[in-house]
């Protein structure tokens, strides 16, 4: 899952495809380094980031799936908005990315249920605005793991299929490094929910802290974590580096005779 960031303020990109154009040109980009789809996001969730209102992250994403989408590329719509899947759906988007699990916005359940397309639930303690003030857990886990299987539950009684759903843990969203690396070193508590597993560790904090690092030097990091994810049973990985990580993990399932 490549990531493009259709946002002035995202950690990573921000700023660098608000222009649909140069959006478009950076999705096509990903897919020649070989993503088979593409995460469009017109909000950032990094911390502290502010919300943004449905009407400008529509105005931001909307032209770019449909452009996208128009030539030949699968697009997931990364919003934790029911008004804007909707719009991104009906211009083709094939999969929803909701980073509230659906607790932002009850209507997105029934939104997906209706389309037929994959939805993500991803963990998160509290919001993006102050989760990384206080981030605490007794057993990170293991109220990972319960809080998805809550979030997942929500979704089939909304009518969602099991099979369209998979499971995120949230690395980074209201937890501290040391939370992070318990999560991916357990990650295979998560899979045995008996959903496929997305994981979302691309450039993100914890791997500056780890190698001292800023954003744009962690692509070595970025690949590493998603080994230690695909290895421990992770099937989706959201990064920025599609090229360096595709080939990290053909290598690693080649390895594995998978
Ligand atoms: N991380 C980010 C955004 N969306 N979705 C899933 N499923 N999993 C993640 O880990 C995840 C996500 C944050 O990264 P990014 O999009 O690069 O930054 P920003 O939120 O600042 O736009």
């Amino acid at each position: 899952m490549g990531v493009l960031n259709v946002t002035p303020d995202s950690f990573s990109d921000g700023g660098d495809y608000l222009d649909a154009g140069a959006a478009v040109a950076r999705g096509l980009e990903l897919v020649a380094d070989g993503a088979n789809l593409i995460d469009v996001g017109g909000e950032s969730t990094r911390p502290g980031s502010d919300p943004v209102a449905a009407d400008e992250e529509m105005r931001r994403v909307v032209p770019v799936i449909e452009r996208l989408v128009g030539a030949g590329v699968a697009v997931s719509i990364d919003t934790m908005k029911a008004e804007v899947a909707e719009a991104a759906l009906a211009v083709g988007a094939s999969f929803v990315n909701d980073v509230t699990a659906l607790r932002f916005d009850a209507r997105m359940a029934t939104v997906v249920a209706r389309a037929n397309v994959g939805l993500c639930l991803m963990h998160m303690q509290g919001e993006p605005k102050t989760m990384q003030e206080h981030p605490h857990y007794d057993d990170v886990t293991a109220e990972v793991a319960a809080h998805l299987r809550a979030q997942a539950d929500i979704a089939l009684a909304a009518g969602v299929r099991a099979d369209q759903i998979s499971v995120d843990p949230g690395i980074g969203f209201g937890k501290t490094t040391e939370h992070n690396l318990t999560l991916l070193r357990e990650l295979p508590a998560i899979a045995a929910l008996g959903y496929p597993v997305v994981v979302g560790v691309s450039r993100k904090r914890f791997l500056g802290e780890l190698t001292g690092e800023p954003v744009t030097g962690r692509v070595s990091a970025t690949v590493a974590a998603n080994v230690e994810a695909f290895r421990r049973g992770a099937w989706m990985f959201r990064v920025h580096d599609v090229r360096a990580t595709r080939q990290a993990l053909v290598v690693a399932q080649a390895v594995e005779g998978s």
